[in-house]
């Protein structure tokens, strides 16, 4: 058996990326979800066949198709709307589950043990009846080669707030702390940091404002567990770096200080255009190219903070990988919605790897059901051991010398988040 720093042939290598890239071998943290633990409640904590079945990438596919209105699905229990949704684009679907959210069903079903052909989804219930959610969370993780999972905190969200403040926090989780409420609709947000004792005024340019706006951001990252970035996503043509703007204004003056003092990076996520189909609720979001002028001045702006960047066009994904090339403080990161589809995630991979190297974290799973983790994951480890088997082949033909060791080193670089010399 030859050891960890011994030469790889180059016949040797795809086989040693498939065990390096396995989920009992890369066990990663998953660096955007919207998952809570099963303690948080079903309401915050989404897991079972229903939930799945329901989760927006395939809701949506059933409102597109018109099987249903969706002011009259909204209407109905889950358990309606997942029978309604297994019949419709399951078991007596027009065409088979090729889209990656249906595709994501039946993998998860499978790995679970359940059918995903069954005629009706009596069965499925019964597994979810009969075990526990910790068990559920615990199988989840393990088959998807997951740590710990960094969760969306939305403080201004009132139910997730009573969570977060007498809750019981489950470990398995870290904190994003989530901003789009205060930097995208900062008039409704300062009525609510006044009616929580912050006195902030209309104006957060203004030194006591931003003052104020500061000290809700560092009292709350004390009461969140595990903080590990601040967050925001931006629509296509947000002025970020314009301080005349009231995004640029709590940006410059608030936020980016506040994260600078705490040493966390700021999550950039350019691109949902929300609410184009209100009925369809989460359902009904679409994605603009975004104008990236804008993150290119401000990440070049505040030299001491750290950035990711992962817009949700597919053609931003291009510019985010430029940007980490010419600027020590960003890393452009995973995929998200309408971009974590096999094809698009290989192709961002190659190009991240073939532009910068190791500047970027490959990807996350933006799950918001349990379940989500198994194909997400699943998924995303068959591209990367064929794209890192494929790059690794082609340096052993350049003349280097390839070794499992180098391998495991060059997996352990790329999916830790922690490499910003700004946090040291
Ligand atoms: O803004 C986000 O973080 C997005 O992920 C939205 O929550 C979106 O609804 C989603 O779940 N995408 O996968
Ligand atoms: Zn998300």
């Amino acid at each position: 058996m030859s050891d960890a720093n011994t030469a790889l042939q180059r016949d040797q290598i795809p086989a040693v990326l498939a065990t390096e890239t396995a989920p009992d071998k890369l066990i990663i943290d998953d660096w955007h979800t919207h998952l809570l633990g099963p303690n948080a409640g079903p309401q915050l904590s989404l897991h079972g066949i229903d939930q799945q079945l329901t989760y927006h990438y395939v809701r949506r596919k059933l409102f597109g198709a018109g099987h249903i209105d969706p002011a009259t699905f909204n209407t109905w229990s889950l358990e309606q709307q997942g029978d309604f949704t297994w019949q419709k684009l399951f078991a007596d679907g027009a065409s088979d589950p090729f889209d990656e959210g249906c595709r994501g069903v039946i993998v998860a079903m499978e790995a679970l043990g359940l059918d995903p052909n069954a005629a009706d989804l009596h069965h499925a219930r019964q597994y979810y009846t009969d075990t526990p959610a910790e068990e559920i969370q615990r199988r989840c993780m393990e088959l998807a080669g997951v740590r710990r999972i960094v969760g969306t905190q939305d403080v201004f969200n009132d139910r997730e707030r009573d969570y977060y403040e007498n809750g019981a926090w489950d470990d398995n989780y870290l904190s994003g702390y989530r901003l789009d409420e205060l930097v995208l609709h900062y008039p409704r947000a300062a009525v609510r940091l006044n009616a929580w004792g912050y006195a902030v005024g209309s104006d957060p340019s203004e030194a006591a404002t931003a003052a104020e706006i500061r000290r809700f951001l560092t009292d709350w990252h004390e009461k969140l567990h595990g903080v590990v970035y601040g967050a925001c996503s931006f629509p296509p043509q947000c002025a970020v770096h314009d301080l005349s703007s009231q995004e640029g204004a709590i940006l410059h003056h608030a936020v980016l200080p506040a994260l600078r003092e705490l040493k966390l990076p700021f999550f950039m996520m350019p691109g949902p255009i929300r609410q184009l189909q209100p009925t369809w609720r989460d359902a009904g979001d679409g994605v603009g190219l975004s104008d990236m002028f804008p993150y290119q001045q401000l990440v070049r702006r505040h030299p001491d903070n750290a950035f990711f960047i992962t817009p949700l066009h597919n053609a931003n994904q291009y510019d985010a990988s430029v940007l980490s090339c010419h600027n020590d403080n960003v890393m452009a990161i995973g995929h998200w919605w309408f971009n974590y589809h096999p094809g698009l995630v290989e192709q961002d991979l190659r190009m991240r790897l073939e532009m910068t190297g190791d500047r970027f974290i490959p990807f996350n799973s933006d799950a918001r059901v349990l379940e989500n983790l198994i194909p997400k994951w699943r998924r995303f480890r068959q591209i990367l051991a064929r794209v890192l088997g494929e790059k690794y082949q082609d340096l052993h033909d350049a003349g280097r010398t390839v070794t499992r060791a180098g391998i495991a080193q060059t997996l352990r670089t790329l999916f830790d988040p922690h490499r910003f010399t700004q946090l040291k």
